[in-house]
């Protein structure tokens, strides 16, 4: 791994957190796929070395669980799931170089023999411990098939993770209050002897890495607090049958925990490609053992597995260590968390057989929200950014400039591109590139978005229409200036939607994939002639807002029925990556780290009032602000713009942290920086006589 910015000149491989091969794909899953899609695209448009690879997560309880209360054998359950997302996955353009499973062979051999490694190291031991059972299933109970309250957080929990509260992962025997899923019986502890990895011996190590680590700042900040707490060494082994031996142990009913051979699929899935296209094309030894640039997307419910464990395992193993890990938040459903059970989902087949383009939930779920931030999704809301961003934008842009310019001049007018309109582009390229390195795929987005806005600014502003008979040649100009931004839009654009930036890329009359073209493409002339080009988007009208809404609210309601009339309160344990419920999705937990006074003093909060309030062209919810906080005036960016009609905020108070390192924001130079709440970014305000420039104590 190297630190330079991308593209470097060492391969890189993007992963996504593998789906637990039990159940349907929904939105939640979808924002992750896509985002890790989007951004293999992305880097492959800089020019970067890159493969996309992930597998099905076929083991551990959650397969055997729900194939368990399906009466089916775990194996068939969860192959004929991952042949329903081989198929799935690509219907959303999401293109991976290679997708496996986990209970294939190219993984079942390297993870034993990760574990082997390990083992030969010294970093595996044998301890005995309880572990959970239920007499009358006369079962074991590992991880989900045990419920109770986590020990850290008091909230609901189950044996191996507090999905419900604060995300640890938890450890055998930790749970308290343990109940077994399949009876409801209070579990009972026998005895029994497992296998340990040596995780708390990489508490240094790990800082180090976490120090170094790109990617999203919750991926580094909530393990911190974890070392900090005291690591403790993680079991390797579970009392089932349904997953991959423990090497040597083949004989008894002890596997290997689900989240030891997972992770494995990424570098197995790699191997896979590699073997395939040939190692001279891409050298999956190369990445995973000497400089490949690793970056994991995952959900943020499995920060823990991504940022301790499994970079434990890869460094006592020998292997190459991540260079990133950007974990996303949840996705919310009209301000509600996702919940499967609840049928409060928007299902990845759903949203197809609504008839709607994969490209639009694409744009949506990568520009909605920063990939830290819960996404919510309403159909409403889906409405207003297709209709607005995209039919608005950028569809209402490549339209009217490719019409006029094939109407008048049967496709790309015969002159050079602007110094204005090539300095405009290159502009865009350069804050794709900042956004690449930044892990912000709204970055991406909305430079295409902007640069559309540019684009209908440009058209409206130089009239071409009104040219054509008096200044033939301005006219001329203009028009080739438009095209070349329409191609540059495609290219920006097409990590995020790539089926449409092909569509345009035909228009125009460009031969091959746009995929291949790379950045650079966006400032190449386009060839001369092209045919009558159609509109790429289409408007979503309000009846059928109306009638989605309708569905869903009957879906929800039907499913809240089926749930009071049973009694199976684990039908959430279906529940996935980014399933959160609604407690875990609408309010962030609390944090436990404490902070002193002094720690507090060095924050310099500030009474203000705000004098200006404007827009800032291309960015959807900042506003430029001029704030007067007693001393002077700042100029500071805001995500305001969700709630707050700006008309109405000068003269209004607000709290401002002062000592707010200065920042950029689309160009926009911002110092200091307002309180506000939530997602939607309610600012906070003093409701006595406070006067500007008083500090905030
Ligand atoms: N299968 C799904 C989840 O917990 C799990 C991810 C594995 S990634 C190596 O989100
Ligand atoms: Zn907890």
């Amino acid at each position: 791994m190297s630190t330079d910015e991308f593209p470097t000149d060492s391969p890189a491989i993007v992963t996504c957190g593998l789906p637990y091969a039990n159940g349907d794909l929904h939105i939640g899953h979808l924002r992750g796929y896509i985002g890790a899609d989007a951004f293999n695209r992305a880097l492959e448009t800089l020019g970067q070395e890159t493969a996309y690879v992930s597998g099905s997560d076929m083991h551990g309880t959650p397969v055997a669980v729900n194939a368990e209360q399906e009466g089916v054998d775990p194996a068939e359950f969860a192959l004929d799931w991952h042949e329903q997302y081989e198929e799935t996955f690509p219907k959303f353009n999401v293109d991976f170089d290679n997708y496996g499973h986990t209970h294939d062979e190219t993984n079942t051999e390297l993870t034993q023999e990760i574990v082997r490694s390990l083992d030969e190291e010294g970093y595996v031991y044998e301890r005995e411990i309880q572990v959970a059972y239920d007499p009358d299933a006369d079962q074991y109970l590992p991880d989900r098939y045990v419920q109770g309250t986590c020990p850290y957080c008091g909230e609901k929990a189950r044996g191996d993770e507090c999905d419900e509260g604060c995300q640890r992962h938890l450890e055998p025997g930790e749970v308290e209050d343990p109940k077994s899923t399949i009876t409801g019986n209070p579990a009972e502890y026998r005895h029994r002897s497992h296998k340990f990895f040596r995780v708390s011996e990489f508490s240094d190590y790990l800082t180090e890495f976490l120090d170094g680590l790109e990617g999203t700042s919750n991926a580094r900040n909530q393990p911190r607090q974890w070392i900090e707490e005291g690591l403790q060494d993680w079991c390797l082994t579970r009392d089932m049958e349904w997953g991959i031996d423990y090497p040597g142990s083949e004989e008894e009913d002890i596997v290997l925990y689900v989240w030891v051979d997972a992770p494995v699929e990424y570098i197995a899935s790699t191997k896979q490609y590699s073997e395939r296209v040939g190692t001279d094309e891409y050298d999956w030894e190369r990445v995973w053992k000497d400089d490949g640039e690793i970056v994991h997307v995952i959900g943020r419910d499995i920060i823990q597995h991504h940022t301790i464990f499994w970079p434990a395992m890869l460094e006592g193993a020998g292997y190459n260590a991540p260079r990133a890990v950007a974990a996303t938040g949840f996705i919310t459903i009209n301000g509600k968390g996702l919940s499967t059970s609840r049928n409060r989902a928007i299902w990845a087949e759903e949203y197809l057989e609504e008839g709607f383009h994969p490209d639009l939930l694409r744009y949506y779920l990568t520009t909605t929200g920063g990939l830290q931030q819960d996404v919510d999704f309403s159909w409403d809301a889906f409405q207003e950014k297709v209709n607005g961003e995209l039919v608005g934008t950028v569809g209402n842009f490549w339209y009217r400039s490719l019409l006029f310019a094939y109407r008048n001049f049967e496709g790309t007018p015969d002159a050079d591109v602007s110094e204005e309109v090539e300095e405009r582009i290159e502009g865009a390229i350069g804050e794709v590139r900042e956004a690449v390195n930044d892990y912000s795929l709204r970055g991406i987005g909305q430079a295409a978005t902007r640069l559309a806005q540019f684009g209908n600014e440009y058209i409206q502003r130089n009239e071409p229409w009104n040219l054509t008979d008096d200044d033939p040649e301005r006219a001329q100009q203009v028009i080739r200036d438009c095209v070349q931004i329409a191609k540059a839009i495609a290219v920006l654009l097409e990590p995020i939607t790539p089926n449409k930036s092909q569509l345009l890329w035909d228009q125009i009359g460009e031969e091959g994939e746009i995929a291949d073209a790379g950045l650079e493409a966006a400032l190449e002339a386009p060839p001369r002639n092209f045919a009558e080009p159609g509109e790429l988007f289409e408007k979503i009208e309000d009846d059928r807002v109306d009638e989605l809404n309708e569905k869903l609210e009957e879906r929800v309601a039907a499913a809240g029925d089926e749930e009071t009339e049973s009694d199976d309160t684990d039908e959430d344990e279906t529940a996935d990556m980014a399933d959160g419920d609604e407690e875990t999705s609408d309010l962030e937990p609390l944090l436990e780290d404490r902070i002193g006074f002094e720690e507090f003093q060095d924050v310099d909060i500030r009474v203000g009032r705000i004098e200006t309030a404007e827009g800032i062209e291309g960015a959807d919810d900042l506003a430029k602000l001029e704030v007067d906080i007693g001393f002077e005036t700042r100029q500071v960016v805001a995500g305001i713009k969700q709630l707050h009609d700006l008309e109405e905020l000068p003269g209004e108070k607000c709290i401002l942290l002062a000592n707010m390192e200065p920042a950029e924001l689309f160009g926009v130079e911002s110092n200091g920086m307002v309180l506000a709440a939530g997602e939607q970014a309610d600012l906070l305000t003093t409701h006595g006589d406070a006067e500007v420039g008083e500090k905030v104590r």
